[in-house]
Parts: structure tokens; sequence; C-alpha cells
């Protein structure tokens, strides 16, 4: 409140002088607003990307008007953001990553908050942790409210022990965020179960409508989204084509993915990653997932390995999700070179037909028609490729989808489960696809085609009894084994009539053999 009506005075200071205002009057006034716009920014100086916070006000107007537009206008969305945690029983408190729907909302940087939208006015109010004087000494200034409501760009700020009393004095429906995350299967918190109880049945919207609204926003990016992914994208690119240049034979896989965190965070800004890093050499590149804990890429490098880097980082949570594959020695084998190519076949068609109205299965065959005929021009298939796709061969060489959603989360929400989308396939390969959508424009996604030799796949299909072991010319592919796999990885936003790679990496064989030779890049 406070807030608001300090802007609102202000404004109209500056309306009044504007009447009958002197040249240094307007000068000065033009500075006050830039020096106001500039602060309710994120950026982390030298050449980082400044993302002002109409992002966040933009994204809460859109959720007002969807809300509206289902008749579901005459609530509060209220939410809960992230919560600051500790390692187990200790006082470490690891590193705070907003929770990811509160973050395309609101944008706070800090956790313990939470946020209402009033879809009947409009009206954003933050609520902030009461922090005692004690802060000051360990982690720094306490910031008034007058502060967070300048920064952020929202009406109010009130203190995070108020929330419970403010949505008791509501006389309206409270819509909380509840609903299933497609690709975890988890239940979203609202705002958590005691809150809930507290407020009683009749007064929460025990529905998906919020969650529905949100999650289908977030799956068309404003411009503004897209600058920030933009950016993620070309300097994640940029730290991809920095290791490269640096991969020898001999590397551990773990001095991959040092020198790909160190450039994104120097060069970049870009304190998180999106996910774990994945830096597979040879074999090692058939385990999908591999770079977890228990496989945590500390393999030495070979010289006749292909290395598998799935790397991406996030600026403002907004995520890039990137894999080059390469060959540790700078020079393809001729068996490395037919599935390489195969996968840059496949990656290409899939850029060339992605467009508004695009069924995303369709695109998904389509990168497998083309894996599959690579492999049987080289020699490692023999038969009819409409035939091996019925059968879905493919899929015990891309066992994968073709690729996902990508925004504030990696494997970004809005896959599966908005009314009127299609349901999951629940044929091999298909059924792991992320989303079965028709694309829009604003989508933007991942584009990941890969071939892999993964053994317990190649096992089942070269079983006695398998369907499917006919088409195997079992000695040639029993022979690379050891390669691992390629994976191809852009991100990509959907246009108006096709589609726009924002990924800027060697991507044919003459590149990255060049590159990895010193050749410039781009
Ligand atoms: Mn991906």
């Amino acid at each position: 409140m406070l807030a608001r009506a300090r802007v609102a005075a202000s404004s109209s200071a500056s309306a009044r002088r504007r009447g009958a205002s002197t040249k240094a009057e307007r000068r000065r006034d033009a500075c006050v607003m830039r020096a106001e716009s500039a602060r309710a920014t994120f950026e982390r100086g030298q050449d980082t990307l400044r993302v002002s916070y109409e992002l966040h006000r933009e994204n809460r107007a859109r959720a007002v008007e969807a809300m509206r537009a289902r008749g579901d206008g005459d609530g509060v969305v209220a939410m809960t953001g992230g919560r600051q945690t500790r390692r187990y029983s200790t006082d470490n408190e690891p590193l705070f990553r907003q929770e990811s729907y509160f973050h395309w909302m609101f944008g706070v940087l800090e956790g313990d908050c939470h946020g209402a939208l009033d879809a009947r006015t409009g009206k954003s109010t933050l609520f902030v942790p009461r922090l005692p004087e004690e802060y000051a000494i360990w982690m720094g200034a306490i910031e008034t409210r007058e502060s967070y409501a300048e920064r952020y760009l929202v009406d109010e700020v009130m203190y995070a022990d108020e929330f419970e009393g403010y949505l008791k004095a509501l006389d309206t429906k409270i819509y909380v965020l509840k609903g299933v995350n497609s690709d975890s299967g988890d239940v979203t918190d609202g705002l958590g179960a005691e809150l809930e109880a507290a407020l009683g049945a009749t007064k929460i919207d025990a529905t998906d409508a919020l969650f529905n609204v949100i999650t289908e926003l977030r799956t068309v990016k404003t411009a503004r989204e897209q600058e920030v992914l933009k950016y993620a994208s070309k300097i994640s690119s940029m730290a991809h084509v920095e290791v490269i240049r640096s991969l020898k034979p001999g590397m551990m896989e773990y001095q991959l993915e040092s020198l790909f965190k160190h450039t994104c965070y120097s060069r970049g800004g870009m304190r998180n990653e999106s996910y774990t890093s994945i830096c597979a050499a040879g074999k090692n590149g058939a385990t999908l997932h591999y770079g977890h804990a228990g496989a945590p890429n500390s393999a030495q490098i070979k010289e006749g390995d292909l290395v598998l880097m799935d790397m991406g980082a996030e600026y403002h949570c907004y995520a890039a999700d990137i894999t080059t594959t390469v060959p540790a020695g700078g020079k393809f084998t001729p068996d490395a070179k037919i599935i390489y190519e195969g996968v840059l076949a496949a990656h290409q068609a899939v850029l060339k037909a992605l467009k508004p109205g695009c069924a995303w299965l369709d695109l998904q065959r389509l990168a497998e028609t083309h894996i599959l005929r690579a492999l049987v021009d080289g020699g490692f298939l023999v038969g009819d490729i409409d035939e091996m796709m019925a059968k879905r061969v493919s899929a015990t060489f891309m066992p994968h989808g073709l690729g996902h959603h990508l925004g504030v989360d990696t494997h970004d929400v809005g896959g599966y489960g908005l009314p009127g989308t299609p349901a999951r396939s629940t044929e091999p390969g298909l059924k792991n696809c992320r989303t079965a959508s028709l694309m829009k424009e604003g989508n933007v996604m991942t584009i990941e085609p890969g071939c892999y030799f993964i053994d317990v796949l190649l096992d089942r299909a070269l079983a006695d009894g398998s369907d499917i072991k006919q088409y195997f010319v079992a000695d040639r592919v029993n022979a690379c084994r050891s390669m691992g796999g390629v994976r191809l990885e852009d991100n990509v936003v959907v246009t108006a009539d096709g589609c726009q790679s924002w990924t800027s990496v060697p991507r044919t064989v003459a590149e990255v053999e060049a590159v990895m030779a010193g050749a410039s890049w781009p």
C-alpha cells in the first residue's frame, strides 16, 4: 500500500510539473523515471542481459486476463514461493532457487515469500519475511517494503506473517496452484496443507483451474521471456564452443563440466546450471542421464572416444539445454561419422519442418525415419523403413523423445494434461515423448534427436523371440557398442511461419573438426 501511494503521488506531482515545466525539470523527470525502471531489473553487470521486471508484470496481467476469460475473474490468486531449505539437520543453507511458477509470476530472488494477485482489480501483493535485527549482522541490510515494491514492480508489499490474515479477510474465492507435473508425476503444493486447512474448504478453489491457466500461459513465451531464453542459449552455446576447443584425450569428463560452468558464470553471470551436466565419453554416452551422483562424469577421455556433452545454464531462472557430440581426437571415425550424420539429418529435417500446427509426434517420426535411413545405409539394419517404423525399431536406437518445452524449467511444464491436448502414446519410444501437442507460435522447444548403442535395448532386440531381430546386422551393431551415442540438441522458438534456433555451435562434421583444430566460431 505504502509503495503504491508513494508512486501515485510522485507521478501526479510530475504530471503537474509537466504542464509548465522547464527544460531542466523535464530532464530531471526523465532521469528519475530511468532510475526507477533501472532498479526494477535483473542483471549481473558488464555485458550481461538486463531483464526488466515488466516481464513478470506482463505475466501477471496475462494470468488475470486468462482467469477472467474462463469466468474465474471474481477471485484472488494466492501462491507460496519456494522455501529456503537447510542441508539435513545442519544449518548449511544451499543456494536458494525460486519455485518456477512463483518465479514466472513474480521473479522474486529470495525464499520464504508469498504472493497474491486479485483477479478483480489486477492488484499484486508480495509478502516478504519480517526479518529480525540480527539478520543485518549476518546477511546484510534489511530491505524496506517500499524498496521491495520498487524492485519487483508489485503494487503492495506486506509481511509473510500477514499472509494468512490477508487471505482470511478476503470475501471471495481463493485460487491456489493444484495440479500434476507431467514429467515428474508430482503434485504442486498449493499453499500447503496447514494454511489451506486454516482457510477452510469453502473458501479455496479445489480445482486445477489456476494450475491449468498458468501452465498453458507458460507454454507460450512472451517476447520478453524469449529474449532471456535466447540469452541463456547464446551464452551456453559459447561455453560449449569453449569446451569443444579445449577438449583433448586424457582429460577427465568432469573437467568439461567444470569449464562449462565457469564459462557460463564468468562470462554470462549464470550462477546456476539448468540441470546436472552430462559429459559422457565413449560408452558412457549410451547412459542417457549420465553425470548424476552415482555416475559423476569421472571417467578419463580416450583418443577414439566420441564425447557427448549435454550442458545448459539458466539466467534469471530461464534455461538453456544444449547437446553437442564431438570426437575426442578431433576426427570422426567412419562409423562415428555415419551415426553422427544420421542424427544431424534428423535434426536438420525437424528444424526445417517445425512450424505452428505441426504435431509433435509427427516430428518425432520424421526424426526416427532419418536415423533409420542412416542405419540402413551404414549397414547396421536391413529391411523396409516403413515396416521398421511400424514395428518401432527406431526406439531401440532412440528410446527418448525428440525434445520438450523449455522455459523456467528445463523440462518445462505443459507437456500433457492440459484440457484439449493429446494424451501420452503407449507405443515404444513414442510413450517417452514429453508432449504430443500441436506446435504453437511462441512455444520454445528443444530439438534433440539421438542415436545410441544401449546394451540392454540391443540385447533385447537381438534376443531369440524378438520380433525385430531380423532387421539387425548383429556383427555390425555389436562392433559399435563402445561408441556410446550421438545427441544433437538445439533450443528453438516456434515463429509465425517456421522456427528459429537460438543455439550456435558447430554442427556439421566439417565444422566440428575445424573448431577442434582451432578454427574460430561462429
Ligand atoms: Mn533436453
